[in-house]
């Protein structure tokens, strides 16, 4: 497996998140990738890459320059140790802005369209994306987001071909799928929790299915807390058939691992095997494809989670 990471996402390190108004240590852990990375090494068969840096309007053709231009000054002018939660630019309290969010949020996007460059030559590449992506709007920050590394990667590869997005972490990718929920090109698929019962509450229910011209290419599958890997493996199967009946050139999966049975801020109960059928079920798919890490926060279990997951795709490499 081809892995793209870089060591500049240690410099995004919140220490608390306001949750419900309280100070509570911060889920999305600047030890994260790290955790990934070494359990990847352990595994021995990958070869790494750092991202190279991809020009500004990448990114802008997924975020509005105010935005952009807000994240980037607002971080460069905190000083160290110092948080800020801006009002205009934020969806949620999971997002602050730290000194080196900008730097770490650019290179997230980087890792994903480095990875979206190198399937030209690989059936699989694994983007180590922190911080994660699939909550970040078009002009908004949100549940620990701030760049939307898939949908900027799926931008890149549209200009290419038809690019589908499968997103299997724990919570409704609300940002993916607003950014292109009227294209035909590039269809989302997600699978989550109902959003009646955890974040992003506002969307993810199974009636949107896209507007205008991408009408049908939006798909939500919600999920009931204490989904099993049966039920799981199940609704996984359906929403493969529509990854295949869209053939795409490419595949991006948002993958996150906070459907863990033990993840802190997870509610499922898929247990450590199953990710190894998840990853051999969407291989089977053998469209090329890219994995952009997205959630995951069991810090004990993430990088086996990771590991099991990748193994899945060995047919395809
Ligand atoms: C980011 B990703 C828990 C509040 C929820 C925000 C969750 C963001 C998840 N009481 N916090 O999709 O893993
Ligand atoms: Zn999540």
């Amino acid at each position: 497996m081809i892995i793209v990471h870089s060591n500049l996402n240690t410099s995004h390190n919140p220490a608390f998140e306001v949750n419900d108004g309280q100070l509570v240590p911060y889920a999305e852990s600047a030890d994260r990738a790290t955790v990934i990375l070494d359990a990847l090494r352990e595994q021995a068969e990958h070869t790494e890459r750092s991202p190279r840096n991809f020009p500004l309007r990448h990114i802008l053709a997924i975020h509005k320059k105010q935005y952009v231009d807000f994240l980037r000054s607002a971080s460069q002018q905190l000083e160290q140790g110092a948080v800020l939660y801006p009002s205009y630019f934020m969806s949620d309290t999971y997002a602050p802005i730290v000194a080196g969010t900008y730097i770490a949020a650019r290179e997230a996007a980087n890792i994903a369209l480095t990875g979206a460059d190198l399937l030209q030559n690989h059936s699989v590449v694994y983007s180590l994306c922190r911080p994660p992506g699939h909550h970040a709007d078009h002009h908004a920050m949100g549940g620990y987001c701030y760049f939307n590394n898939a949908a900027i990667a799926a931008q890149y590869l549209s200009t290419q071909g038809r690019v589908a997005i499968l997103d299997i972490d724990f919570h409704h990718g609300n940002g993916t799928q607003n950014a292109f929920y009227e294209r035909s090109d590039v269809t989302y698929i997600s699978l989550h929790a109902d959003p009646r019962q955890r974040y992003p509450y506002a969307s993810g229910y199974a009636n949107e299915l896209g507007h205008g011209a991408g009408e049908g290419y939006t798909h939500n599958f919600p999920l009931p807390l204490n989904t099993n890997n049966s039920k799981y493996l199940h609704t996984l199967d359906s929403a493969l058939v529509q990854i295949g009946q869209f053939a795409p050139d490419y595949l991006i999966v948002s993958a996150g691992f906070d459907t863990f049975c033990k993840d802190p801020i997870g509610g499922f109960k898929l247990t450590e095997p199953v990710y190894l059928q998840i990853g051999e079920r969407i291989a089977n798919l053998a469209i090329p494809t890219l994995i952009v890490q997205e959630g995951g926060y069991n810090l004990d279990y993430l990088g086996r989670l990771t590991q099991r997951f990748l193994q899945g795709f060995s047919s395809l490499r």
